[in-house]
């Protein structure tokens, strides 16, 4: 008997079964050691404020790109060069919680060039580039607060969207919350992107009434030109919203024409407001990020512009909001309802042209749901939230409560199949779903209780993604593996789209730091006053000066370390004792500086973090520190 216990032990899962996985499943997500995956996947990390980049099939994880949160790991947002990333109109805000990350495309199709996230909290978009794997931009969202349906990017990369999902007081003002009802509004963002460069401009804002504005997706094809919001708590309640917020039978999805918008802004339309708000640009060439808070912006009130907003009514506080890659459907996802309601945007077209309006909400026409409505899915599941597609005429929803991904046809709205998630499902991704070109080949689901999937850790789970196959008619569960922080939504992208584009060093020669140690005579200890600028560089396996004398207690030492390595993959670290911040870790040809003020009088060591060589633990130096009134010289030895 013991041993046939062991036995299962070892072949079976605690709870005695396989999870209902096929015998072939492994097979499908093993990538040979030494081999690659074929996808890329970013998922958000919800509260971590990063994202993460896993590979598909084999689920594993790749690397954490810092973005919104101090990041110790690599010293982002602790480094004098990324500091101004984390800029806001509050101060240095160095974390956020991370939602949607959205890939660039070019005529409905991934481009890869860059990945758009949003940040909630203190309302943020972020661009980071898919050569580097960098955050290079953040541009914060004025007027706005839960900068939650964001940020999803238009067929061209036009724009990437924010709708604030909090109505605010706009401009924000001292008043009674009891006065929410229409004070408060909705702002949503429309920023452009510029073509070449990814650079982020905040064209304009539309005012909308004090409505909570949940997801967004672009209009495509057909739709080109929309963009689509949905809305809960259209009751306007300020308090106890989980009851108060769910009483109108249906809320809205918010259709925007931005092309009428941009024509209307073209011709001297809309009004310039103060605001403030920060725009942080990394450059590449000097390895250094700037942060300018701007003043103004300009806000288009819809009522003013004919035919540029519509409201969909959509039962019942929809959350997602999805259309399908031939961009004929707007789903909504309306999370208390058992129906999916999708719209038709041809009969949302043909409604506004025959003017068949039900009355309006603050001026804004609104449409009636049967003029709409393409059809529903009846009984789908329970808590439907989002929506994807394989681009072969399938969707797929994820429901909540009944906890399971539902696949079915999108034209006869029939369900062809239904997988059960491990547990309480958030969002799904396919590849290229959010696209007019899908990659249907797999499926990934992001679940928000993980319980006894893994090991137990204390009370704090990873949550978890679960990997189905969806080339065939049926899903089949092939993996399941956990997700750093709280993934929302990911972004998934062909391997041989970015893999022949990432960048492996940064030269030398285009090193335009003005900090920057180059050719090795450039190497020394500088001091003004009370800062002592040390240009030093970092080779296997030495730093150049490896000690300093003449430092005093109370000064600011400014530590600029380039990276002489011109080789794929040899970064240095930088870690200095008794300095409150982190380490750096400095990429070859790249140029990092660590500020450290010495309060105590010594010699004390620095030295590098990142094995780099057989003689790594050779690398480091000592700084001697004496007291404030000393008259020690300042000095420092080359290696003679
Ligand atoms: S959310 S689980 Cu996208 Cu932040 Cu729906
Ligand atoms: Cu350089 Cu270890």
């Amino acid at each position: 008997m013991a041993v046939m216990f062991s036995g299962c032990n070892n072949s079976k899962s605690p709870n005695g079964n396989r999870g209902a996985l096929a015998s072939t499943a492994a097979e499908k997500v093993y990538v040979p050691p030494g081999e690659h995956d074929e996808f890329y996947a970013f998922f958000s990390g919800g509260y971590s404020g990063n994202l993460t980049v896993y590979g598909l099939p084999s689920g594993r994880m790749f690397k954490e790109i810092p973005v919104f949160s101090q990041f110790p790991t690599n010293g982002y947002g602790y480094s004098e060069e990324t500091k101004p990333m984390l800029n806001t109109s509050h101060g240095f805000i160095p974390w956020d919680d991370l939602h949607h990350p959205d890939i660039s495309q070019t005529d409905g199709k991934l481009d890869g060039r860059w990945i758009f996230v949003n940040g909630n909290n203190t309302p943020r978009i972020a661009r980071i580039d898919l050569k580097t794997f960098e955050t290079d931009e953040i541009i914060e969202v004025p007027n706005s607060a839960g900068n939650h349906s964001s940020s999803f990017v238009t067929e061209n990369t036009e724009y990437v969207v924010a709708g604030t999902r909090f109505s605010v007081p706009v401009p924000q003002k001292d008043i009674s919350i009891k006065e929410y009802r229409g004070n408060f509004k909705g702002a949503l963002s429309f920023i452009e992107v510029a073509p070449e460069t990814g650079r982020m401009n905040l064209k304009f804002q539309i005012m909308m009434p004090g409505f909570d504005y949940d997801l967004s997706h672009p209009g495509r094809g057909k739709s080109h030109g929309w963009f689509f919001f949905t809305t809960y708590n259209t009751e306007e309640a300020n308090t106890l919203l989980e009851v108060n917020a769910s009483q109108n039978d249906k809320d809205f999805i918010a259709a925007v024409n931005w092309k009428k918008i941009e024509e209307y802004i073209n011709n001297g339309g809309g009004t310039k407001m103060p605001a403030e708000y920060a725009h942080n640009v990394y450059d590449h060439s000097t390895h250094s990020a700037k942060s300018t808070i701007k003043k103004e912006v300009l806000m288009v009130d819809p009522t003013k512009v004919p035919g540029a907003v519509f409201l969909l009514p959509t039962p019942k506080s929809p959350h997602g909001c999805d259309v399908d890659p031939t961009g004929k459907y707007i789903i909504g996802n309306g999370k208390l309802s058992a129906d999916l309601t999708i719209h038709s945007f041809g009969k949302m077209i043909a409604a506004i042209e025959a003017e068949k309006f039900d009355g309006d909400a603050y001026g804004i026409p609104i449409l009636k749901f049967e003029d709409v409505l393409a059809g529903q899915v009846k009984s789908g599941g329970l808590g439907p939230l989002h929506t994807e597609f394989d681009g072969k005429g399938n969707a797929y929803t994820t429901f909540f409560i009944s906890s399971e991904l539902v696949k079915w046809n999108v034209e006869t709205r029939e369900v062809i199949d239904r997988q059960p998630n491990y547990y309480s499902v958030g969002h799904v991704m396919i590849p290229g779903g959010n696209s007019a070109a899908p990659f249907g080949k797999y499926a990934v689901a992001m679940n928000k209780i993980t319980k006894d999937r893994y090991l137990p850790t204390g009370p704090e789970l990873e949550h978890s993604a679960q990997l189905f196959d969806i080339s065939g008619e049926k899903m089949e569960l092939l993996l399941d593996f956990p997700t750093h922080g709280e993934p929302h939504y990911a972004a998934g992208i062909p391997a041989e789209i970015l893999a022949p584009e990432s960048q492996k060093i940064y030269r030398l020669e285009d090193n335009k730091h003005e900090f920057a140690a180059l050719g090795g005579d450039e190497t020394r200890v500088e001091r003004h006053g009370n800062e002592v600028h040390v240009y030093m560089s970092m080779i296997r396996s030495h730093f150049t000066p490896d000690n300093i004398e003449g430092i005093r207690v109370g000064d600011k030492v400014y530590f600029h370390i380039t990276n002489h390595e011109q080789d794929f993959d040899v970064p240095h670290g930088f870690a200095m004792i008794g300095a409150n911040n982190a380490e750096l870790l400095i990429m070859p040809g790249q140029t990092r500086t660590l500020v450290w003020e010495p309060g105590q009088v010594g010699v004390w060591p620095f030295y590098c973090t990142d094995f780099c060589s057989a003689l790594h633990q050779e690398m480091q130096g000592y700084v001697r520190v004496s007291p404030a009134n000393s008259d020690i010289k300042l000095s420092w030895s080359l290696g003679e």
